[in-house]
Order: C-alpha cells, then structure tokens, then sequence
C-alpha cells in the first residue's frame, strides 16, 4: 500500500513533466521510480478513496477493503483517507487519475458534486466503482455500486419501534421522537431519515420534534443530544443514524439524569452494529441496532477480478443485513461476528 505523500511527489513529478497522465518519458518513468511509486504491472493498481475515520464502522470497513487488496492476492492498493472532507476526496481522485491506477474505488462522503471528477476519471478509461454511498451523477460514471439499501434499514427501525409500542400498551399513545441524523446529504443519511419517516406516516401519534446532524461521530452525537434534552423535556425515542451517535446520545441522557434503554424512559435506537453496539444492548443502554455491513472487501474484490476478466458485473449490489435487540442471544451471536 503506497501513501499520501507518494500521491502528492506523483503529481507534483507528472506536472513538472507535462502531465498528459501519460508516462511516455523514460524521465517521468525514472523520477516515478525514484519516488517508489512506479506501477508495477504484476499488480492490479487500485485507488481507494475513503470517507475518514469517523466511527467504528467505517474503521471496519478500511479493515474489510485495504485486507482484500494485497499484494498476495495480486494487488497494489493506493489508499487515501479523506478526513470526512470531499475536497480531499475530489483530490485523491485527480491523484489515482495521475498515476493512471487500473480502478478507482470511492465512498462518497455526500451524494452530490461528482461529476466532474468522475467525467476525468471516464475519459482517463479507469473504471469508478462506487461503494458504501452512491453519488448524483449519471450511471455511465460508475462502472457499478455495491452497498446498504438504507431507505429499508430505515423502514426496519420504524417497524421495530411499532412492535416495540404496542407490546407495551402504548400503540395509541402520543410518542415524541427526536432524530440524530448523520452526515447531511449522505446516502446513508438520506436513506435512514426518509425510510423512517415513511413508518412514520403509518403513525398519526407519532411526532418528530426535531432532527439534528451528529455527523456520525460520537462526540458530536452527545452534544446535540444535551442540546435536544434542554428543548425537550418529553422525548420518548431517539434515532440515532448511527452506532457512535448513540453511544455520544446515552452520555448526554445519563448526564441529564434521565434514563434509556428498555428498562430506561427514552427508546434508543441505532444503525450499524458495530461490537460496542453488542456492548450497550448488553448494558441496557440501547434497544436496538440495525445493521449496516462494512465488510465490503471480498466482494470488491470479487468485482475487480471479474472486470479484470472482462466480464460483466452487476450495476447495483446490496450487502445481506439484518437487525439486533435484547430480547436475542447477543453473546452467542456476537462471537459470529468479524466487526
Ligand atoms: C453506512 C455508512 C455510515 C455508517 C456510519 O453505510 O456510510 O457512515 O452508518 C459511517 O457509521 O460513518
């Protein structure tokens, strides 16, 4: 796995020598090498661009993506982390382009403003697979998607909070919600938010105060939660879009003296199913998480070979997933689980 500031030495090496992105020089192939990034044509070359580091789950993803792209099993993986920033995002991309890498692979951190950098990546000819978020650009930018259906992670959550009422008597209630969303404009935000909502329509009763962004991380999640606490004295439900969020959102309620949980007055429900999601299931701290699979790097693997083989691939691919809560096994099914 090569890194960054080999991206920056290639791009500052090919723009010194007219970078057409094409080494046609034996100068730019020697200066290429003497910076260690020349390619090397045993090896599958692939960029990936990730969004950051921003919660447990996307750790475990870079985990699933960077251990499927060695070079045992015939890769070179040039790997750029773009702190939850798409400008660095957009960057890395122009980098992978420069250094003429065999396939892209981008998790776009927000759904809009890839067009552009896609449209280079075309006209370059290097294949753009698109994973864990999609992007608003026409389908020939991408060679294909493969990812959550977040819209019915949604769904599930609103479904479960419906069972979960009415087993305790409070079908008819009136339930206050408040949400903490994640990254605005991300698919995986979108996809949560609009798949609850659609349960929500089901429920007349059923009210959302408010939605704010946590951004996915968990500090940011404990601090909109204290502020949603100060505004509302009577929530009943908070959905957070994200593990890490939850875990920032039981802080804050703890810290306000209130109480979460199924035991608890405030409902918690959370996406992603990381292990410290097992962790707070299993303290009563939450009580429910729907899973979202980060383990994408088989499959992209999988992709990638096939492409390399010339055949074709499935345009859009969704992972298997399903959901957890206190009334399973959690200890025996958490020793099944690789994240
Ligand atoms: C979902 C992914 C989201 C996770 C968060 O596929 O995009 O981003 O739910 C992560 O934990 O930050």
């Amino acid at each position: 796995m090569r890194i960054k500031t080999g991206l920056l030495l290639a791009a500052a090496v090919l723009l010194c020598f007219g970078c057409a992105g094409k080494r046609e020089t034996e100068r730019e192939t020697a200066a290429l090498a003497d910076a260690g990034l020349e390619k090397n044509e045993n090896l599958i070359t692939v960029g990936v661009s990730q969004v950051g580091a921003e919660s447990d789950w996307r750790n475990a993803n870079t985990r699933s993506i960077c251990s499927a792209f060695t070079p045992e099993n015939g890769f070179d993986l040039i790997y750029e982390d773009a702190q939850q920033k798409q400008e660095n995002q957009i960057k890395a991309v122009r980098n992978f382009i420069l250094q003429e890498v065999d396939y892209i692979i981008l998790s776009p951190i927000v759904e809009t403003g890839w067009e552009a950098v896609l449209q280079e990546a075309k006209d370059a000819g290097i294949p753009v697979i698109l994973v864990d978020r999609m992007a608003e650009v026409d389908e020939d930018l991408y060679t294909c998607w493969i990812g959550s259906d977040f819209e019915k992670e949604g769904q599930e959550a609103g479904r479960w909070l419906a069972d979960d009422l009415e087993s305790r008597g409070r079908k008819e209630e009136e339930i206050k919600i408040v949400t903490l969303q994640g990254t605005l404009g991300s698919s995986a935000q979108i996809g949560r938010t609009e798949g609850f909502a659609s349960v929500m329509r089901e429920h007349k009763n059923w009210t959302m105060l408010e939605m704010c962004e946590g951004d996915f991380t968990q500090a940011k999640g404990e601090e909109v939660m204290e502020g949603l606490l100060e505004r509302h004295a009577d929530i009943d439900v908070v959905i957070c879009e994200n593990d890490n969020m939850a875990f920032g959102a039981v802080d804050a309620i703890h810290a306000a003296g209130r109480t979460c949980g199924p035991d608890g007055d405030i409902t918690i429900l959370s996406f992603d199913a990381v292990q410290a999601a097992f962790d707070a299931l299993l303290a009563g701290e939450i009580n429910a998480t729907f899973e979202c699979n980060p383990l994408h790097g088989p499959r992209l693997r999988e992709i990638i070979q096939t492409l390399a083989d010339g055949k074709p691939v499935d345009k859009i691919q969704y992972m298997e997933e399903t959901y957890f809560d206190t009334t399973m096994d959690l200890e025996e099914i958490r020793k099944t689980r690789v994240y």
